[in-house]
């Protein structure tokens, strides 16, 4: 081979080499934006959970409805522990289970990053991993809006274990059986959202396991 044909070889092979980076480059930055790693934790339950007022999730009951919650380490999905709560829902009872910011119990106000601080125009859906017994119960998951406006979604019990529940946020409703007095009820979902909360549906009775809250990108 002549030198100039060797160069030539050299340059060619050069050429390839850095294609093949550029591409195995391209290849990754498409696989990771179009497998959606726009993800935010906000909860994974971790740590004490206790209620009271100096607790640190805000849940309650009335109307002959029971509700208590734990950690447990037995039943997990991420991390340690998960959010236990053992309930009774009676016909005409209701319940929440809440954690987030501007609550009575200012110990919910625990999320892994606060509300001001998240871009939300990043995220389009909630997510959360929820343990069932397929007892069929219907579930109420509410997000609360930067104007106390309470926004709903239904799943039902209808799985073993654990699931992941990913909700739109454009799927939610104001809701229309109850908003607090002090909710700017204008019908459109405000950011921050400040709160996430759980609610097992009358008539039911059981336990269910809550884990890992997240924000995150749907396709
Ligand atoms: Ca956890
Ligand atoms: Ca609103």
């Amino acid at each position: 081979m002549k030198k100039q044909e060797r160069t030539k070889m050299s340059i060619i092979k050069k050429i390839l080499s850095v294609s093949a980076v550029s591409v195995l480059f391209f290849v990754f930055m498409f696989s990771a934006f179009a497998q959606g790693t726009e993800e935010l934790v906000l909860d994974d339950f971790e740590g004490v959970i206790s209620g009271g007022e100096h607790g640190t999730v805000d849940f309650g009951s009335g109307g002959g409805s029971t509700v208590e919650v734990a950690a447990s380490q037995e039943t997990k999905q991420h991390g340690e522990q998960s959010l236990e709560a053992k309930f009774e829902a009676v016909a005409g009872g209701y319940m929440w289970i809440a954690r987030g910011y501007d609550l009575t119990v200012k110990g919910a106000g625990c999320w892994q990053v606060k509300p001001e601080e998240i871009d939300f125009s990043k995220y389009n859906a909630f997510s959360v991993y929820v343990h069932g017994a397929n007892t069929g119960t219907q579930i109420a998951i509410d997000l609360v809006d930067g104007g106390f406006e309470y926004w709903r979604y239904f799943i039902n019990d209808d799985f073993t274990g654990w699931k992941e529940i990913v909700i739109p946020f454009g799927d939610f409703f104001a809701r229309g059986d109850w908003q607090p007095e002090k909710a700017d009820k204008n019908g459109a979902m405000d950011f921050p959202l400040k709160v996430f909360q759980f609610e097992p549906r009358p008539e039911a009775k059981g336990t269910l396991y809550f884990d890992y809250v997240r924000l995150v990108k749907k396709q």
